[in-house]
């Protein structure tokens, strides 16, 4: 079963997907307002993928006879200035949550949850490709003319990471 301290740190970390997930859901609004349509397309899958990320720490907890919090729902960012600016949310965003993931990895070190240290690994991984991707993206704002968003808009959804 799970130690206190890592059920607490576990639950704070389904939240901190389920924020990058609305986040994301607020970026493809945007996106799909101002017609970047490929990147609205990106920011719809992101957010669906990190509420997926949210979920596999419930389930974890709940398979460990702990008690999963589903999360407040916290307000997230609507408005953008520019495309570019919401690409560099996201880049923020998948920092601050390789951070949290790094935080959770060092408790379950301290409390010795190996386990869930082992558990874990698989977003370490993911935020490595995750971060990979979205500095790959702003490094296409400045390779792209900045008179051919509609092209960058393309571009950007084709970014893959291939290892
Ligand atoms: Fe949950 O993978 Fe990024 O944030």
């Amino acid at each position: 079963s799970l130690k206190d301290g890592i059920e607490q740190i576990l639950n704070e970390q389904i939240k901190m997907e389920m924020e990058s997930s609305s986040k994301y859901l607020a970026m493809a609004g945007w996106c799909d307002r101002n017609g970047f349509d490929y990147s609205a397309g990106f920011f719809y899958k992101q957010s669906d993928e990190e509420r997926q990320h949210a979920l596999k720490i419930f389930h974890y907890i709940s398979d460990q006879g702990g008690t999963a919090l589903s999360p407040e729902v916290v307000p997230v960012q609507q408005d953008f200035d520019s495309l570019r600016s919401v690409f560099e949310g996201a880049l923020d965003q998948e920092i601050a949550v390789t951070d949290s993931i790094n935080r959770v990895i060092t408790a379950c070190r301290r409390e010795n949850d190996f386990a869930t240290e082992q558990f874990m690994n698989w977003y370490v991984k993911e935020q490595m490709e995750e971060e990979y991707i979205a500095r790959r993206c702003l490094d296409l704002f400045d390779q792209i003319p900045a008179d051919q968003l509609f092209y960058l808009d393309k571009q950007l959804s084709r970014v893959t990471y291939d290892g």
